[in-house]
Formats: structure tokens, sequence, C-alpha cells
């Protein structure tokens, strides 16, 4: 299976998503959630296994962040790894034919990626947001530049709410990343279909 259908990409951190995170998590693949990532703040194994089975009986894949090896010995469809992470050079020749996603901030970096064998990328921030901390997005102008140049798929990321997801489909955004925007969400499932809606 290639990446090139998926375009709703959940982060799925357990601690976000309230007292009921699975239910979150189920409400967000009935809503059109199309890939998974598992990015718990600490190690859990049982939760990322629980994870992987839920996507899986909805046919959707997942990615392990940050933990390389979890993915390998876990049977995960990847991993994805930040600048600060184990280099994507090195994630790539553990990975082998497992996905490798890498997060990027500017064009610079996605040529990085993409010659260290990346199958996607994410690219953000483009509006502000708590959950990373990040006070401002990226210029509308570079967002439109990383989405031309890149020759990968881009999800963009970083505050990406159904009231704003229209204004980066405008500047050439055909994928997106999105972690509160859902899981915190009265309605993730709604949430889920209408950011889908959107793209
Ligand atoms: N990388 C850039 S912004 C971000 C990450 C992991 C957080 C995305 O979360 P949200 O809640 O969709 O802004
Ligand atoms: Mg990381």
């Amino acid at each position: 299976m290639s990446l090139q259908g998926h375009k709703l990409y959940l982060l799925f951190t357990p601690s976000m998503a309230g007292p009921r995170p699975w239910r979150a998590l189920e409400a967000a693949l009935r809503g059109g959630v199309d890939l998974v990532q598992w990015r718990s703040k600490e190690p859990d194994d049982a939760g990322f296994r629980a994870c992987r089975d839920l996507c899986q009986q909805h046919g959707v894949p997942i990615v392990v962040n940050d933990e390389v090896m979890l993915a390998i010995r876990g049977h995960a469809r990847g991993a994805h790894v930040g600048q600060d992470d184990l280099p994507a050079e090195a994630a790539r020749k553990l990975l082998g034919r497992l996905w490798l996603g890498v997060s990027t901030h500017d064009t610079t970096q996605i040529e990085a990626a993409t010659r260290a064998g990346a199958d996607y990328v994410g690219f953000g921030p483009c509006f502000p947001t708590a959950t990373k901390g990040y006070e401002h997005g990226l210029d509308p102008a570079v967002i439109e530049a990383a989405a031309f140049a890149c020759k990968l798929p881009l999800f963009a990321i970083g505050g990406i709410r159904p009231d704003n997801v229209r204004r980066l489909y405008g500047l050439g955004i055909r994928r997106i990343a999105v972690c509160s925007a859902i899981l915190r969400a009265d309605d993730p499932e709604a949430a889920a279909a209408e950011l889908r809606a959107a793209l």
C-alpha cells in the first residue's frame, strides 16, 4: 500500500484525548482518519498494541513517533522522526521497507529528508498551537512554496482546525496532520469528517 491515498493523519496522544481516549480514536477512525501516529508521552507498549489493533480493524496504517525500534518489533507500518531525533538516514536503514516520516520546517529540511529516503514529510507549524508550544505559524508564502516544491507526500501540521483548513487548501496543501482539533473536540467523529471534507 502506498501513502498516496492518505490525507488525514491523526497524531494520537492518549493523554490529549480526555477520559476516554480509545473511544475518541475509534470515533476519529469512523470520521475518516486514514493514517494514525502513535505518539505517547511515556513508553507504553501495551497502549501501542491496543492502538495498532484498533487501527488494523479499520484498515488504517499506524506509524510510531520517535521509537523506530518499537515500530519494527511492533509491526507498525513505519516510524516518524523529528529533526532532533535519530537522523533520518539511520532511521531509513533500520526501517528497511517500512515507511519513514520526517518532521520539517523549511525547504532545506524537506530536501534533506527527501535525500535520506523519507516516504513523507510533516511540514509546519502552519498555525500557532499549544500542543507543541508554537506561538506563530509559518508565513503562508513559505507553506505554499513548500507544497509546490516537495516531491513527497507532505502533511501540513500545527494548529489545523476545521475553520482554517481551507486556507491551507488554497495554498496547495492536500494532506494534513492534526492532534487537538480531533482529540479535544466534543465530537471527534464530526471533527474528523469536517476536516476530511475540506480536503
Ligand atoms: N509538530 C508541529 S506542530 C505539532 C507537531 C507535532 C502539533 C500538532 O498538534 P495540533 O494540536 O494539531 O496543533
Ligand atoms: Mg520526535
